[in-house]
């Protein structure tokens, strides 16, 4: 009898807890669900206020274009990055970042897709001055040219077909700077070094000198008025473009003048709009590459979230 009555006890007991057990997962999972329905809400409302952003910033350089076209330099108002706006239950901040004050990957090969032997050269200038290995530009070059021999310090299939797990070079062109961390060897830290200053845009692209980075403008501008020092650069941009196609060309000797003057201008087509949206704990970042044309319409060509 009383054995019975402890196997009772011990099943009441046990049913309990599995009844406790379930009631705790099902509510746990209710808060869970409710807690993952509004971050998705907050992220599908954060992607529409970006993209508001996006088009906003479409008309800023719109307005800018119908200024004066010939001209981009970093005190116009296109440049000026967006103070935190307050939205409903959250906050958003923007920039325009010209895309033309960085070194074109894309540019060390030619149209031909064939290696450009002085945009290599140019390229190891920037990556020495960065404190990277200006050894990435052969590498670099060889990931983009239509060729499978590498060049001298460079990399084809035979170095990428050795890596673990295997892969092949690319041979063409590339849409983000981040295929750099595919090259062999290319680490995080070294990738962090190079990134501000690089992008990926068509070939031909010209380097605007009026937004060109320090780093960018030392590389480009050999031989002539040494412009390294950001802050220096900073000062004379204050209200205009600096330095100047002139004012380079002045620098220059002829034959130094005449190997960059079809690489470089005042003026930019290519932009990107960095849109950061925080909606209560849901953070995340657009990234926009937008083409602004010679005939002043402006389309997004690349979208991305979290990472440029
Ligand atoms: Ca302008
Ligand atoms: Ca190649």
């Amino acid at each position: 009898m009383n054995r019975q009555r402890g196997v009772a006890l011990i099943t009441a007991i046990v049913l309990v807890a599995i009844a406790t057990i379930l009631a705790v997962h099902i509510g746990t999972r209710a808060a869970l669900d409710l807690r993952r329905t509004a971050g998705l809400a907050a992220l599908d409302q954060g992607w529409h206020v970006a993209l508001g952003a996006e088009a906003w910033a479409a008309e800023v350089l719109s307005d800018d274009y119908d200024d004066d076209p010939d001209i981009d330099h970093l005190g116009e108002a296109w440049a000026q990055p967006l103070p935190g706006l307050p939205i409903d239950g959250g906050e958003l901040r923007g920039a325009l970042e010209d895309m033309q004050g960085r070194f074109n990957l894309n540019s060390l090969v030619n149209a031909g897709r064939v290696i450009d032997q002085g945009a290599v050269a140019r390229f190891q200038r920037l990556l020495f001055h960065v404190g990277a290995q200006p050894r990435w530009a052969s590498i670099m070059a060889d990931w983009l040219d239509e060729g499978t021999i590498p060049e001298l310090e460079g990399a084809e299939d035979g170095t990428y077909l050795a890596q673990n797990p295997p892969y092949r070079a690319a041979n063409g062109l590339i849409s983000t700077t981040t295929e750099m961390m595919a090259l062999p060897g290319m680490t995080r830290e070294e990738f962090e070094r190079i990134r501000p200053y690089v992008a990926a845009l068509p070939v031909g692209t010209k380097i605007n000198l009026c937004t060109a980075k320090a780093p960018v403008l030392t590389a480009i501008v050999e031989g002539g008025t040494d412009f390294s020092d950001a802050n220096l650069l900073e000062a004379n941009r204050g209200d205009g473009c600096y330095p100047t196609v002139e004012i380079v060309r002045g620098t220059l000797d002829t034959a130094a003048w005449q190997s960059i003057s079809s690489l470089v201008s005042e003026n930019s087509d290519w932009f990107r709009a960095v849109t950061a949206v925080r909606i209560g704990t849901s953070e995340f970042t657009l990234y926009s590459l937008m083409q602004r044309n010679r005939s002043n319409s402006i389309r997004t060509v690349l979208r991305s979230t979290g990472t440029e």
